[in-house]
């Protein structure tokens, strides 16, 4: 890792200062790219926050809202000249369908297109998007070709085998999960971008504005050790902010996902909470 302090993309002030942080402000652009943008959109925003992130700092992104911007910084990773592998941790898995561009739920499908990332796994998914009554709104094409990976912690994942698909597992606790992730991994070997969104924690780790997953921080931890030395770049996402769309179709399709609301009193308290966690995780990357 890039010995760097943190790089803040402050687009929603859901992230509390962290220790030799740069912050880049970003207001003005949360409507236009909050839950889901157009490519050109994410294209001008990519010159905007080019400078600050060149030197390969953990960049936090505020809200899971904004977890389609990890697109951004792992699309920089071109320049290396190597394959890539992406390990996500998520509670929902990040690649459905989505035809108005890119959002925080599709994301993953744009990234495993890249011609140099060789497998994303989204690890700790509990979330029902990947039960069979959502079997055809996932991106199936990259699960097939095994692009695309899930490591799921009890959701039944049955329907995948009669649509050939065979490189994602569902396991009876977290515990197995990291296990078998933990012999894959050890592989295959080569550079990895990680990816943390903080809705795969149980809610009494940290709470998000998404429905949450089971894992604790420490299991965390343990994978970040267990990739030591691979990590090349990383991003955070999972803090909370409340924020009103003025966009009806935004108000909409995140009305669709059932969103829970976010009481303001409790809002710095849960921020509060997210500070500890990110200095925890923090730590871990620059061990
Ligand atoms: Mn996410």
């Amino acid at each position: 890792m890039a010995s760097a302090g943190p790089l803040i993309l402050d687009f929603d002030q859901s992230v509390l200062p962290l220790t030799d942080s740069e912050r880049l402000p970003l207001g003005e652009w949360q409507e236009s790219v909050r839950f889901g943008c157009t490519l050109k959109v994410l294209q001008r925003l990519a010159g905007e926050i080019e400078p600050a992130v060149a030197g390969l700092p953990t960049v936090f992104l505020g809200s899971g809202d904004f977890h389609h911007l990890s697109h951004l910084l792992i699309r920089r990773h071109e320049q290396r000249g190597e394959m890539l592998q992406v390990v996500v941790f998520d509670n929902h898995p990040d690649n459905m369908r989505y035809p108005f561009g890119i959002h925080c739920g599709s994301w993953v499908a744009h990234v495993s297109r890249l011609p140099f990332v060789a497998c994303v796994h989204v690890l700790g998914i509990t979330s029902p998007d990947v039960g069979m009554a959502h079997a055809w709104e996932n991106c199936l094409g990259p699960l097939r070709q095994g692009r695309v990976r899930y490591w799921c912690v009890g959701p039944d994942l049955n329907w995948m085998k009669y649509l050939g698909i065979t490189g994602s597992r569902s396991f009876g606790s977290t515990v197995a999960m990291l296990e078998a992730f933990a012999r894959h991994i050890h592989s295959t070997s080569g550079p990895i971008y990680l990816s943390i969104d903080k809705d795969v924690l149980a809610r009494g780790e940290a709470r998000t504005n998404w429905d949450q997953g089971v894992m604790r921080v420490d299991e965390l931890g343990e994978t970040i050790r267990l990739l030591k030395g691979r990590i090349v770049a990383s991003d955070i996402t999972g803090d909370v902010s409340i924020y009103r769309y003025r966009s009806r179709l935004k108000r909409l399709l995140s009305g669709l996902d059932a969103q829970p609301e976010i009481a303001p009193d409790e809002l710095l308290q849960w921020q509060t909470q997210h500070q500890s966690i990110n200095r925890q995780l923090l730590d871990w990357l620059n061990a």
